[in-house]
Order: structure tokens, then C-alpha cells, then sequence
């Protein structure tokens, strides 16, 4: 089993201390920091959504996964996103209100961070009203949401109009599992399968 193989299957069983331990041992060996994620932290975790979608894991071993994913997320962060730091411009981002899903969100950040945005991270469960407030106050170029709920990606749509409503200029930006890119284009979003890509359409914007 190689060191990434090990990192994916300590996230799968929740082994937050080993995916500690594994993490150290790999960056002493001199394994790169965007591969520890990519092959070791997010294989695991996109195993952990197999298995839940199948009914092979459940709600407390899914929070135990990723807890030992953000535990080894903790560590490599640093590693990759305070290399050049240069403002492009600033983005406030939050998971919409009702959704607790953050795993997918925190990626994005991490790599608008990586790339030189600055970004306010206004967390789960976000309220249109805080969007708006937190936009204002930082005067955002971009207003980011995510939602993992077919039930929550409507709230996308009122929290754009909150926020134009309010004299907002800024972009908007959508992403997460359920989202398609006409329900963006629909909603005058651009859309993002991933958190690289949402990382360079973010830079093309500006
Ligand atoms: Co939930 N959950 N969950 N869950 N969960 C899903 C999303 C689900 C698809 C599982 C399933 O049924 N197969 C399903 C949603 C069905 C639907 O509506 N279509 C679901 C459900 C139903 C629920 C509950 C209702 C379960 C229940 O209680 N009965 C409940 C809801 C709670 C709530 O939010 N109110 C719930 C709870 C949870 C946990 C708390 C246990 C946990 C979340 C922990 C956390 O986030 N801190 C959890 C998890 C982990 C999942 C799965 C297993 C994994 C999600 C994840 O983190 N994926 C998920 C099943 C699955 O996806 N296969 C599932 C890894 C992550 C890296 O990917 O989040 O897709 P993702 O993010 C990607 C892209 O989507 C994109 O980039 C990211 C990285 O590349 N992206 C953006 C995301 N946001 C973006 C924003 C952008 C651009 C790109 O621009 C701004």
C-alpha cells in the first residue's frame, strides 16, 4: 500500500490520529503537499460518498471521516496556500441556508486562497441577509454559494437577488453536487464543477 493509498483508507475508517501520523511521516519523506490531498485525502473521501450513497456507512462514520480529512486538510493547507500571497480581489462565500455541507466549500476556498483571492468564509447554513451584509462590508467581487441539497440550491437564486437588490456589484458563482450549469446560466451564475475550476474561472472573472 503506498503512503496515499494508507491516507485514503484511514479517512474511510476515521482514523484522525493515523491520518495525522500518515500526513507527517509522508511530508518527512518529502511527498508534495497537492498530492497528499488529491490522492490520499480526497480519494478517501470520494470512497466515503460511495459508500454512504450505497448505504455501506452512515451519518456518524461519515462525520468521523471527515473530521479526519479536515484533521489532515489542517496540515497541508498551509503547505499550499501561503506561497505568493497577492490580493486579486475578494470573494465571500458560504454553504446556503439549510445545508450543512462543507467539505466541498472548504476546497473551493482553499483553492481561491491558493490562488491569491482573499476570501471570507461565512461557513454553513448562511442566511440571504448575511450574504448581503458580508458582501457590502467587504466590498466583494464575487459572492460564491454552495449547496449539496436539491432541497437548499433554490435559495442560490433569492440570495443573487438579495444582494442586487441591495446595489451589490459583484459576480456570482455556484457550485456543488446537485447544480447543473443550466440551472446557473438559468439564475445568471457561472457555474463550476470543481474547486480547481472554480479557482480559475474566479481569475478569469476578474
Ligand atoms: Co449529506 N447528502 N446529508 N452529509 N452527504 C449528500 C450530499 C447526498 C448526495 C447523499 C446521498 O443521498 N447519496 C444527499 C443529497 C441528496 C440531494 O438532495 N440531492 C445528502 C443528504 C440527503 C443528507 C442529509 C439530508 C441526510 C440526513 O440527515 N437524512 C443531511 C442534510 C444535512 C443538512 O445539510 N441540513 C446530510 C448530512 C451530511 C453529513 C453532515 C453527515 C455530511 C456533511 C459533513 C460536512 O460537510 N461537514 C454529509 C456528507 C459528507 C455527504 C456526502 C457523503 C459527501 C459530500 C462531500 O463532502 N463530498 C454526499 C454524497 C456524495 O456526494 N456522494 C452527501 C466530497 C466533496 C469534496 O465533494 O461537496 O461535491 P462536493 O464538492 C465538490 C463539488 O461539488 C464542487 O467542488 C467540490 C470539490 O471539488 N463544489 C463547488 C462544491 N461547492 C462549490 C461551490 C462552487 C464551485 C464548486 O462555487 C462557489
Amino acid at each position: 500500500m503506498s503512503t496515499y493509498e494508507r491516507i485514503s483508507q484511514f479517512v474511510v475508517d476515521g482514523k484522525e490520529d493515523d491520518v495525522i501520523n500518515e500526513i507527517n511521516n509522508a511530508l518527512k519523506a518529502g511527498e508534495d503537499a497537492t498530492n497528499i490531498i488529491n490522492k490520499g485525502l480526497l480519494e478517501g473521501m470520494a470512497i466515503v460518498g460511495e459508500k454512504f450513497a450505497k448505504s455501506e456507512m452512515f451519518v456518524p462514520e461519515v462525520l468521523m471521516a471527515s473530521r479526519s480529512m479536515n484533521a489532515g486538510m489542517d496540515i497541508v493547507k498551509p503547505l499550499i496556500s501561503d506561497s505568493e500571497i497577492h490580493n486579486l480581489g475578494t470573494v465571500v462565500i458560504g454553504t446556503v441556508k439549510g445545508d450543512l455541507h462543507d467539505i466541498g466549500k472548504n476546497l473551493v476556498v482553499m483553492m481561491l486562497e491558493s490562488a491569491g483571492f482573499k476570501v471570507v468564509n461565512l461557513g454553513v447554513d448562511t442566511a440571504k441577509e448575511e450574504f448581503v451584509e458580508k458582501a457590502k462590508e467587504n466590498n466583494a467581487d464575487i459572492v460564491a454559494m454552495s449547496a449539496m441539497l436539491t432541497t437548499t440550491m433554490a435559495h442560490m437564486e433569492d440570495i443573487i437577488k438579495a444582494c442586487q437588490d441591495a446595489g451589490i456589484e459583484a459576480k456570482y458563482m455556484v457550485g456543488g453536487a446537485p447544480l447543473t450549469p443550466a440551472y446557473a446560466e438559468r439564475i445568471n451564475a457561472i457555474y463550476s464543477a470543481d474547486a480547481s475550476t472554480a479557482a480559475l474561472k474566479a481569475k478569469e472573472i476578474i
